[in-house]
């Protein structure tokens, strides 16, 4: 079935959040594929994050800007490897722009948008996130997320729990999702990745989910601490 035949529309799922279908052109998604692998090289390497139990994500995480682990943001990777992680690039930080702007129909929006880091998630078939907050950041500027590869089931749910009420979305190679405003911090995940979905040849990505999730940290420089935060289960 083709998206030109059935055109997937643009969807407000929430206040604030908003599912843009078809974003990215195949160029962008091959550029973005073709930077990743450079992130994923080093000179953090990516890798499966452990959660302060000892648990370990199935997906596979490289950062770039500030690198994330459970639960703060650091200049320099030290549960990899303490090298200083990879900046953050103007293009990307322009790309995040473009699509506050166009996710919300506001070109002052897309302007103010300065987001500073970037998590990139890579989903084999059997990865999955369960349903958490991105409450880490001392920003509440949306996070601008976008999708290559194979489809998956991204759960987008309320500000209050891991619970119903939620909205089940797919999100296909191309697609951009923006949450901020009222839904800037609602939970969500990805129960789900329906393997095979992608184009390999469009995308330069042979399999899985690749997904970047562009942010404003809202820090500075040094190290911020959000343990005494309640400990999301990601
Ligand atoms: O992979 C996705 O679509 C969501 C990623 C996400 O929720 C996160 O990085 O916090």
């Amino acid at each position: 079935m083709s998206d030109a035949l059935f055109p997937r529309p643009r969807a407000v799922v929430a206040p604030g959040a908003v599912h843009v279908p078809g974003w990215l052109s195949p160029e962008r998604q091959r550029e973005l594929v073709a930077a990743c692998r450079e992130w994923a090289r080093g000179p953090v390497p990516i890798r499966h994050t452990v959660l302060p139990g000892g648990g370990v994500m199935s997906v596979q995480t490289v950062c770039i800007g500030w690198h994330w682990q459970p639960y703060r943001y650091t200049r320099t990777a030290d549960d990899v490897n303490g090298r200083p992680v990879a900046p953050f690039p103007d293009w990307l930080a322009a790309l995040g722009r473009a699509a506050v702007a166009d996710a919300y129909g506001d070109p002052a929006a897309g302007g103010r948008y300065s987001p500073d880091t970037a998590l990139i998630n890579f989903y084999d078939g059997d990865a999955r996130m369960g349903m958490h907050q991105d409450k880490d950041e001392r920003s509440g500027a949306p996070v601008v997320s976008l999708s290559i590869g194979d489809s998956c089931l991204f759960r987008f749910g309320n500000t209050e729990d891991r619970g119903r009420p939620y909205t089940d979305v797919e999100l296909a190679s191309g697609d951009l999702f923006v949450f901020g405003g009222a839904s800037r911090f609602a939970f969500h995940g990805v129960p789900k990745v329906l393997p095979g979905t992608g184009d390999p040849t469009t995308t330069g990505l042979a399999g899985g989910r690749l997904n970047l999730t562009l942010r404003e940290t809202g820090l500075k420089e040094g190290r911020v601490s959000n343990a005494d935060r309640r400990a999301a289960d990601r």
